[in-house]
């Protein structure tokens, strides 16, 4: 299975396309923004998970026009819910970035073309980077966070919680928000530490002003649970698994 030949060529293809996750506010239970997912519609072995893609995208520096792709049509797809939908005003769109992405030099011209091309506001805009690329790459210039934060777009920290806890990182980073990693949230319940985890992380969000999401959520009881713990937002198959771009409008109808 050669998938590397054939990636280069879905892109051009059309076999690229988004699937989007709701981010949910839990006083009101409102979708607060979506979450970007990117799926391959491979012509022969079906629908591939970006779990078996994006590392060989990253490998082969195809994740640059990949993730380039990725940024104008999320940000072109929410501008668009966020114009002709009522109540979906001010929704936000958050988008994977890999540190590839990230550490090439260009990357803010990149995210400033995406939203100058797609006129959505910049405020609405979250880049998802991971813990461990923040701590792990050297190279990642401290110019390009400046340059971000200069256009206005959020930065959220994924998959919190799954580095190496070296939180010296947060000091100069300015990120919006922390997205606990699911792995906490399924062991709500199940291991009292979990939760002990949780309050920690809350309790530093706090200090940092940081907003935070618990990601995974599947089950009134780790609902339960997370209200109590104070969180104030979240995404999980307890809502909706990630859907397709045109089942969104139809979601929305149905939820504000
Ligand atoms: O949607 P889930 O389906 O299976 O995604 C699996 C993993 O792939 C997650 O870690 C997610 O962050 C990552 N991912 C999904 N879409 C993108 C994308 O557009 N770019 C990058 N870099 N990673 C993505
Ligand atoms: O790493 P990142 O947080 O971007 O990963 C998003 C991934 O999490 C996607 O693969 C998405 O399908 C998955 N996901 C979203 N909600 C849930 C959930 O409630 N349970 C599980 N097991 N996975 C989820
Ligand atoms: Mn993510
Ligand atoms: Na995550």
């Amino acid at each position: 299975l050669d998938l590397e030949s054939d990636l280069r060529l879905a892109l051009d293809r059309g076999e690229l396309r988004l699937n989007y996750q709701p981010i949910i506010d839990l006083d009101s239970e409102a979708p607060l923004g979506f979450e970007a997912l990117l799926r391959w519609e491979h012509p022969d072995h079906g629908l591939i998970s970006p779990e078996a893609f994006i590392p060989i995208a990253e490998e082969t520096g195809l994740i640059i026009p990949i993730g380039t792709w990725v940024l104008h049509e999320a940000l072109r797809q929410g501008n668009q819910w966020r114009q002709q939908i009522d109540g979906a005003a001010s929704l936000t769109t958050a988008v994977n970035i890999s540190g590839r992405q990230l550490v090439a030099k260009n990357f803010p011209d990149i995210v400033e073309a995406a939203i100058r091309d797609t006129g959505i506001d910049a405020a609405a805009v979250h880049l998802e980077i991971t813990e461990t690329v923040l701590m792990d790459e050297p190279d990642l210039p401290r110019e390009t966070l400046q340059r971000l934060s200069r256009l206005g777009v959020c930065l959220s920290i994924d998959d919190f919680g799954t580095g190496y806890s070296s939180l010296s990182y947060l000091k100069w980073l300015t990120a919006k928000t922390l997205k606990i990693d699911r792995t906490f949230i399924r062991e709500l319940g199940e291991d009292p530490r979990a939760g002990t985890v949780i309050e920690l992380v809350l309790g530093m969000a706090k200090s940092l002003r940081l907003d935070v999401i618990a990601e995974g959520v599947e089950t009134l009881d780790q609902l339960g649970e997370l209200r109590r713990l104070g969180v104030t937002r979240a995404q999980g198959f307890l809502w909706s698994k990630s859907i397709p771009s045109d089942h969104v409008p139809a979601w929305l109808r149905s939820r504000v």
